[in-house]
This record gives structure tokens, C-alpha cells and sequence, in this order.
């Protein structure tokens, strides 16, 4: 049995999941047990609310400074480059992701740390892959380098689960919804944008069509996913890190027509881009059932429940002026 979690580093922290997930650790772990580490600066709130580190999670030596210095027990990894912005520069994605990882994974097995957590995606999936309720175990032929990084992480950490009994989790998570830091380049990202625009302007044009249809979850369902995951009891888990996780699924009109039921002027308009094939060759809807099996994973978020929280945070960050023009 891995001891008591005390001392955790995460990587990523400045980005639309880590920034919220370092906060959730902080109350949860005890601030001063958390390390938050990022490429870039995050916002004071959380730079200054407890330890930080600039890394680059390429250079291995640093992260391993970083390890031996904290006493870090535990990671959460979640630096990486996402789907739009790994094509155009697919070397890079390679470089960050794969490399990242593996300089994390390394690092852990060699300093013998309890537990790390590492998110895949439903980037995993592509073409060939049944789109409609896609099964846990199906095909992965992934057409975007993000998603070859994914399908390649996941394989790599579970190598370390069997290899060296590296104690390594991780899920697909479909598309995060949040309100607190934007997204960072991902094809999902337009359902971010959609509220934040319905708020400020009354108005968006979509880059995707609007009979798209993804898997999503909101930032709350997110978190709850990850840190019960990173609870539950190794003996129960059949599948380490790559675990099919959702909480709904909508296309880009339906979530149009759930903010005008708040805001009835609300005006979207549609001008596909090259996100588009990205957003064609990943799955409408996940089965979660393995995931609710093994570890008891349950969403709390539908699209209505998420619709009136999203606008109501943007609406208080809109009053408070800290929205942006
Ligand atoms: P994000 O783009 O918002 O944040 C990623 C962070 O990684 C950024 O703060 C960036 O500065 C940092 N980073 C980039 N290169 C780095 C480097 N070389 N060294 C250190 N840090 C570096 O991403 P996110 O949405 O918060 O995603 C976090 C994880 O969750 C990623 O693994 C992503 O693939 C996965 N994921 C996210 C979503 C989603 O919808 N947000 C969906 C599926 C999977
Ligand atoms: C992206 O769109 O790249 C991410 C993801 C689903 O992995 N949000």
C-alpha cells in the first residue's frame, strides 16, 4: 500500500485544468503540500496562494531537482500541448507531450513515488473507432498528432504499471468546460467560448458545424473525476490510464439553444475551420461503464445544470470587470 499522499507536484498548473485542480489539491492536501509548477507564470492568485516553480517539463534534470527538493510523493501531469495547437506544430506536441511524460514517468520509477496521474483524451479515437457509445476497449487510430501522443502515453504509463509497479492513473477526459481559465487549443474549446461570448457580446460564430456532436464535462465532474480516481483502490482497477470517462454529450446547436433559454437574443452563427476534421473523426458519445465499474465514477453536470452555473460565474466575473473586453 502506497503511504498517505502528503507532498504533490503538479505540471500544467497554469492551464484551463491544472489551474483549478491546484486549488482543489491545495484545500484538499494542505497548501503548503502542494508544488505547482507550469512553463509560464499562472495568475498571482495561485502563483502566490502556495509554492511555485517555473518548469519546463522537458528537461528532466529540473523536474528532478524539483522532486528531491519538495519530497514529492505524487504527481499530476498534466502540461501538454492539445489537438489544434499540436497540428500546427505537430514536432512540438511530440516533443512536450511524449517527452514530458516520459521524463515524469522516469523520474517517479527512479525516486520510487507512490502515484501518478496522467489524462488522456478522447483524442485516442479516430475514424475507424464506433462513434456512438465507444466502447472502453475499441480501436484507437487517432489523425491528429495530440492524439498519437495520447494513444502512446497511455501504452507508455501502463508499460511502468506492469513493468516497474509504477502506481500510474489517468482517464480520456471528452471536452472540459470551466469558466475560470480559457482553454488552451484544444477542437472542444468553442464550448468555452460559446458562454463567455453569450455573456459579453450576445453573440458567436462557431468554428465548428452545428450539428456537431461531442462528449463533454463540466470543470466540477472534471475534478471530482480525477481525485476520486486518484482514491480509489488499486486492487479494483482492471485499466490504469486510460479510462473512458463522460458526463454528456451535445451538439454545437444544442448548446446554442440551452444559453438562448437564459439570454433569447443570444445569436450564433457557423463558419467551420480546420477543427472541423478534427471534430468529425472523435467519438458523439462514450460508454463510461468500465469507469463506473472499477472506481464507482458518476457525473453530476448535464448540459442544463452546467448552462445556469456557467452563466451565472460569468455574469458575477462580468460585474466584477475581470471578464476582459
Ligand atoms: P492547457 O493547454 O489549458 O494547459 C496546459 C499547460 O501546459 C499550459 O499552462 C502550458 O503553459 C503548459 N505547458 C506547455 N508546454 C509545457 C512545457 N514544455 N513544460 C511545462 N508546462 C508546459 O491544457 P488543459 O486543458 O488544462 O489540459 C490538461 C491536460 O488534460 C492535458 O494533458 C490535456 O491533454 C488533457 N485534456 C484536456 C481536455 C480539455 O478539454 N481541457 C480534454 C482532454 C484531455
Ligand atoms: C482538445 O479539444 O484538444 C481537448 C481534448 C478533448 O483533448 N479539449
Amino acid at each position: 500500500m502506497p503511504r498517505e499522499t502528503k507532498r504533490i507536484l503538479m505540471t500544467g498548473a497554469a492551464g484551463q485544468i491544472g489551474s483549478e485542480l491546484a486549488q482543489a489539491l491545495r484545500k484538499k492536501h494542505g497548501r503548503d503540500n502542494v508544488l505547482v509548477t507550469d512553463l509560464v507564470r499562472p495568475p498571482a492568485a495561485l502563483a502566490e496562494a502556495g509554492p511555485f516553480e517555473l518548469l519546463d517539463i522537458t528537461d528532466r534534470s529540473a523536474l528532478d531537482g524539483l522532486i528531491a527538493k519538495f519530497g514529492v510523493d505524487t504527481v499530476y501531469h498534466l502540461a501538454a500541448l492539445l489537438s489544434a495547437t499540436g497540428e500546427k506544430n505537430p514536432q512540438k506536441a511530440w516533443d512536450v507531450n511524449m517527452n514530458g511524460l516520459y521524463n515524469v514517468l522516469e523520474t517517479s520509477r527512479a525516486r520510487g513515488l507512490a502515484r501518478v496521474f496522467s489524462p488522456s483524451s478522447i483524442a485516442v479515437f479516430g475514424p475507424a473507432t464506433p462513434r456512438e457509445n465507444t466502447p472502453q476497449d475499441t480501436i484507437l487510430d487517432p489523425r491528429t498528432m495530440y492524439g498519437v501522443t495520447k494513444v502512446a502515453g497511455e501504452l507508455l504509463c501502463d508499460y511502468y504499471v506492469r513493468k516497474y509497479g509504477l502506481d500510474v492513473r489517468g482517464c480520456r477526459y471528452p471536452g472540459i468546460i470551466s469558466h475560470m481559465t480559457l482553454p488552451g487549443g484544444g477542437t472542444t474549446d468553442y464550448a468555452v467560448a460559446i458562454y463567455y461570448e453569450a455573456v459579453k457580446r450576445g453573440r458567436y460564430i462557431c468554428f465548428l458545424r452545428e450539428d456537431t456532436r461531442l462528449p463533454m464535462m463540466y470543470i466540477p465532474d472534471c475534478l471530482k473525476c480525477t481525485l476520486d480516481l486518484m482514491e480509489a483502490d488499486f486492487g479494483r482497477l482492471n485499466h490504469h490510464a486510460n479510462f473512458n470517462v463522460t458526463a454528456m454529450s451535445f451538439t454545437a446547436g444544442e448548446i446554442a439553444a440551452e444559453i438562448r433559454k437564459h439570454i433569447p437574443s443570444f445569436e450564433c452563427r457557423y463558419e467551420p475551420d480546420s477543427r472541423q476534421a478534427i471534430a468529425d473523426s472523435w467519438p458523439a458519445s462514450i460508454d463510461d461503464s468500465t469507469a463506473r465499474a472499477e472506481w464507482d465514477w458518476k457525473p453530476d453536470y448535464d448540459l442544463a445544470a452546467m448552462t445556469v452555473d456557467m452563466l451565472a460565474a460569468l455574469k458575477k466575473r462580468q460585474a466584477a470587470g475581470t471578464l476582459g473586453p
